[in-house]
Order: structure tokens, then C-alpha cells, then sequence
């Protein structure tokens, strides 16, 4: 009896929920987005974090179907969000390497906006740096392909990779997020800060949005704040929460 036999037929059971983190604008602390992350409700261990169910996944080759389902359910609760009349904000769903080379992503996308009838401009697509060691022609034709349908880009955990700066060269994103590790250190380590601070004008001179990640003091916000970084995720705002919860944050910004 193993976690991995358990996980068959989670999807189906309704076991698996999505949580919601918001992104924030520094300078008047509204939500702008929010990052799906899913979560396995397990019927005897409890709540089971995404770090370690979602390499079983993909081991067993059913990340591309457990992802179609976490895109379809952030759209339509997005969708359902702005239909309550809530304010807009865009969602981001995370994709694995499985999902966007073998999962026929293009059609996986599209079928969620079609079903949500969620616009496209407020679904992200958040790819990891370590997505794009395949072939860049492949990945650039798809990554264009999700543009051309009007959906964002972003590139999550940015400058944790070995060619961060030949992926700002190749690819067609909106944004990229700054990997935690940095801000973790921003305060207190010149040589971060420097890093940090050659990101946001990079991001800038590429027309590029920017959101810090893992942002859990006043001090690092103050600092990336100094800095002109638009927007910030993290447990200084927000841990990831339940669907509830989003409301009434999105609520309170009414
Ligand atoms: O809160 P956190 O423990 O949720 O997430 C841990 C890791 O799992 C992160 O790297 C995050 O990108 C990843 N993750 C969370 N949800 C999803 C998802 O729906 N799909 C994929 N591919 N990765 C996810
Ligand atoms: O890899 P990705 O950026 O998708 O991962 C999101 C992960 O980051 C989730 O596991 C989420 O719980 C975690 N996270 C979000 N905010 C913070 C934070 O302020 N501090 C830390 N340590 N982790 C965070
Ligand atoms: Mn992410
Ligand atoms: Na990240």
C-alpha cells in the first residue's frame, strides 16, 4: 500500500483541490493575479503538498491529465469569480515539462477557455526554467501558438536555471518571476541585491512584467519596493488559501 497506488483514480474521487496565493501590487497592495497550486486532499494522511505527489504523477505518466483538470477548474473559477462580479485578476496555472511536450497543451488550453469561456488575457501559464532543455524550436512554436490565442506567459523561478538569459532571448513571455532564493537573501547580501536589481532593469528594458517571489518580510518589500518591482507573491500577503478565502480578499478590494 503505497502513496502512488492511492493517487489512482484521486482525480476522479474529487481528492485533489486547487489553493489560490495572490500577487500583489506593491504600490497599492491589490491583487492582480493569483497561482493555482494543487493540492491532494488524501482520504487518511490529510492534506498532501504538490512536492511530493506531483513527481509520482509524472512518473506514472498522469501529470497531462491531472493538469488538463487543474487548468480546467482554474479557468472556470475565475471565470465563476468574474461573473459574481468580483474584481478581475488574472490566474496562473503552472505546467510541467510532460504537460507541455506531451499533453497537447495547445488544445488542452483551449478547450479550457472554451468550456470557462474565460477570456483569454486573464489565464498565465507559468513554464520553469527547467522545462526548456528540449528542443527550443519546439518550445518556441507552442509557446506562439499560446500567444497567438492571447493567453500570458510567464517564466516561473527565474535565474535558478543554467541559461535564464538565452530564455529572455528566445522566448515570447510577458513576465518573469524572480526565484525566492533571491529574495530570501536581498537584505542582507550585496551580491543579491545586485542580481535583483539587474533583473528588474532587464525586465524593464524588455518590456517585461516582474513579480518577486517568496516575499515574507517587511524589510524585502521595502527593498524591492525601492527597486520599482511592480509586484510581489508571498507569504507577507498571503499563503496559498482556499477558494473562500479568495473571495474575501477579492471582496475586500471592492
Ligand atoms: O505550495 P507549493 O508547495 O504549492 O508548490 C510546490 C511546487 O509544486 C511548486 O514548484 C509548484 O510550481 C508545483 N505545483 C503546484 N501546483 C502545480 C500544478 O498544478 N501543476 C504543476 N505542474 N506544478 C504544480
Ligand atoms: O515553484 P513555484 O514558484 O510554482 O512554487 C510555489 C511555491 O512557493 C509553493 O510551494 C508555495 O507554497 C511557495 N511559497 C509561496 N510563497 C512563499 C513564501 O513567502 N515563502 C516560501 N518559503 N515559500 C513560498
Ligand atoms: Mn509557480
Ligand atoms: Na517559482
Amino acid at each position: 500500500h503505497t502513496l502512488s497506488n492511492d493517487l489512482y483514480g484521486a482525480c476522479e474521487r474529487g481528492e485533489f483541490a486547487l489553493h489560490y496565493q495572490p500577487q500583489v501590487s506593491v504600490s497599492d497592495s491589490s491583487i492582480t493575479g493569483l497561482e493555482a497550486l494543487l493540492r491532494w486532499h488524501h482520504p487518511t494522511e490529510g492534506l498532501i503538498q504538490p512536492a511530493l505527489f506531483i513527481p509520482l504523477l509524472e512518473e506514472h505518466g498522469r501529470m497531462v491529465e491531472v493538469g488538463r483538470w487543474v487548468l480546467r477548474t482554474a479557468c472556470l473559477q475565475n471565470a465563476a469569480w468574474q461573473a459574481q462580479g468580483l474584481p478581475k485578476v488574472r490566474v496562473a496555472v503552472n505546467l510541467s515539462a510532460q504537460q507541455f511536450y506531451r499533453g497537447d497543451i495547445v488544445r488542452a488550453v483551449r478547450d479550457a477557455l472554451d468550456e470557462s469561456g474565460l477570456a483569454p488575457e486573464w489565464l498565465e501559464l507559468e513554464l520553469t526554467e527547467s522545462l526548456t532543455l528540449d528542443d527550443t524550436e519546439v518550445t518556441v512554436r507552442v509557446m506562439e501558438e499560446l500567444k497567438a490565442m492571447g493567453v500570458k506567459l510567464s517564466l516561473d523561478d527565474f535565474g535558478t536555471g543554467w541559461s535564464s538569459l538565452g530564455y529572455l532571448r528566445r522566448f515570447p513571455l510577458d513576465r518573469i518571476k524572480i526565484d525566492r532564493s533571491f529574495v530570501r537573501d536581498i537584505v542582507n547580501d550585496h551580491s543579491t541585491a545586485a542580481i535583483v536589481h539587474s533583473i528588474l532593469g532587464l525586465a524593464r528594458d524588455l518590456n517585461l512584467d516582474c513579480v518577486a517571489e517568496g516575499v515574507e518580510t517587511a524589510e524585502q518589500l521595502e527593498h524591492l519596493r525601492r527597486e520599482n518591482c511592480a509586484e510581489i507573491q508571498g507569504y507577507l500577503f498571503s499563503r496559498p488559501v482556499e477558494v473562500a478565502q479568495i473571495e474575501d480578499l477579492l471582496r475586500q478590494m471592492q
